[in-house]
């Protein structure tokens, strides 16, 4: 028989569900009370009051059966447990890193790599800050430089690889410090805090060139590099037939060593690590876990957490799967985007990004448009957003100034593998409904500042 080949096909998603969560919505009179009894803070919020948490991309995600199953295959041995050279093995064949040592989540990994390579004084360039990363950096007496584009800043710049270092930034913070005092260059693919923008693969080549040239070694965040590997599939000349898993690895390749949220990319619950070709490091890292994490073959995880990131990872590269789940988040942001609602553009990995500073130009930066608009948002629908602006930015540890960032932003976070098209649907349609009150919307005062991540447990009232 001949059958006509289709001429247009959507995507779909590339599994069915089995299992699911039944979730509630409130009123808006409990919203409201709920919002002021949290100080106007969404990580203050009960989940059990929200309806669609889009709070955060990490360890939100739903695993497979065969994740699952591979929970009832932990080994709890305390030393050497399978699902520990399970891990290791997932590592080194989707990552290409020789040597693994778990920790516990991405901070974990974060605070043992900063106190093995920073001294005091010492000058940490990057593709844009991340709030745990920059803190282990300042809490190791480093100081952490913002070398990435300047495309990056700007909301609405539409430049492919936002994620991109800038080169001659970084040669200048080379000049200016001296290879000696940079201990490392820091990289992350792709970059929350610009909106989950990607890095091309010619520009960590291109770094890597001149991080060799004055023997610097490039650490990366491979929090959501699998998304990163995507983004070159669909956007980087030369890499459209290759396969995902493939971009991930040479994308690795360039870097020495690697730090590791298995919470987003890997689809697991909890869990992270610290990768590396470099043995010095990895003798050290192994020593320095036990004391923070857990001896060495676990770093804080039970085995069976172990074996379901090795199996999220096989999971996380494949290309069904991320293309599903980077289309969703497409699906949300066009039809924000064709609805007028300023976001950052491109749409992001993980997320999209409202532009709060567009979306409120009438409440000034002090007054943290970004957190207003998290509460405006939740008492609308009982969607949980994430500020990603001056409250996540914090303070200057030296001058103690609030650092004003220029990206003012609410990351409307989508969890993989979690919720359907037609959540998005609800989740578009409320944020329309609140660009459409913006001009009622009023600022917030912090009345609560916690000394470290203050954006955690801040408490905000109302401005009169
Ligand atoms: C996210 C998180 C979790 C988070 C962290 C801090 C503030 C709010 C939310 C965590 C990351 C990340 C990157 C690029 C390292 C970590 C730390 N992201 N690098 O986006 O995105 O990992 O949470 O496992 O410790 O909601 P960890």
């Amino acid at each position: 028989m001949s059958y006509p080949k289709p001429s247009r096909r959507s995507w779909a998603e590339p599994w069915k569900i089995k299992m699911v969560e039944p979730i509630r919505m409130t009123t808006p009179a409990q919203r409201e009370r709920f919002m002021a009894e949290a100080g106007y803070n969404t990580f203050l919020l009960r989940s059990a009051h929200v309806y669609i948490d889009l709070l955060t991309d990490s360890g939100t995600n739903a695993m497979s059966d065969r994740q699952w199953a591979g929970l009832m295959l932990g080994d709890e041995a305390y030393a050497g447990s399978q699902n520990f050279y399970n891990l290791w093995e997932a590592v080194t064949q989707y990552y290409g890193y020789k040597y693994l040592v778990p920790t516990h989540q991405g901070r974990g990994a974060e605070h043992i790599l900063s106190q093995i390579m920073i001294h005091p004084g010492d000058i940490i360039p990057g593709n844009m800050y991340f709030t745990t990363t920059r803190l282990h950096q300042e809490l190791a007496g480093g100081t952490f430089v913002d070398v990435i584009i300047d495309e990056a800043h700007d909301p609405a710049n539409p430049h492919p690889f936002k994620g991109n270092v800038d080169l001659a930034k970084l040669r200048r913070v080379i000049n200016e410090a001296g290879p000696r005092k940079i201990p490392y260059v820091s990289i992350a693919g792709t970059v929350n805090m610009a909106g989950g923008q990607p890095q091309a693969m010619e520009n960590l080549r291109a770094v890597r060139e001149l991080c060799k040239r004055f023997e610097i070694p490039l650490v990366l965040d491979a929090t959501r590099a699998v998304e990163n590997a995507y983004f070159i599939q669909q956007r980087e000349p030369g890499y459209q037939a290759k396969k995902v898993a493939e971009i991930l690895k040479e994308y690795c390749s360039y870097t020495d060593t690697c730090t590791m949220s298995a919470k987003k990319d890997a689809l697991v619950n909890i869990g992270g690590w610290l990768a590396t070709n470099d043995e010095g490091l990895y003798e050290e890292a192994r020593n320095l876990v036990v004391v923070y994490e857990g001896l060495h073959t676990y770093g804080g995880l039970a085995g069976r957490d172990m074996e379901a990131i090795a199996r999220g990872i096989v999971e996380s590269v494949d290309d069904d799967h991320i293309r599903t789940r980077i289309g969703q988040v497409e699906y949300l942001g066009n039809h924000l985007i064709d609805w007028g609602i300023p976001i950052v553009k491109p749409i992001g990995g993980h997320g999209v990004f409202l532009d709060a500073k567009a979306f409120y130009p009438h409440i000034p930066q002090a007054q943290f448009p970004a957190q207003a608009l998290t509460c405006y948002l939740y008492a609308d629908s009982g969607v949980r957003t994430m500020e990603r602006g001056a409250v996540s930015a914090g303070r200057d540890p030296k001058t103690g100034e609030e650092r004003f960032p220029s990206l003012e932003l609410v990351r409307v976070t989508i969890p993989r593998r979690v919720y359907t098209q037609a959540h998005m649907d609800v989740v578009a349609e409320s944020i329309l409904e609140v660009y459409e009150h913006r001009d009622q919307a009023r600022g917030l005062k912090m009345i609560y500042e916690p000394k470290y991540l203050r954006f955690f447990q801040a408490r905000f009232e109302p401005v009169t």
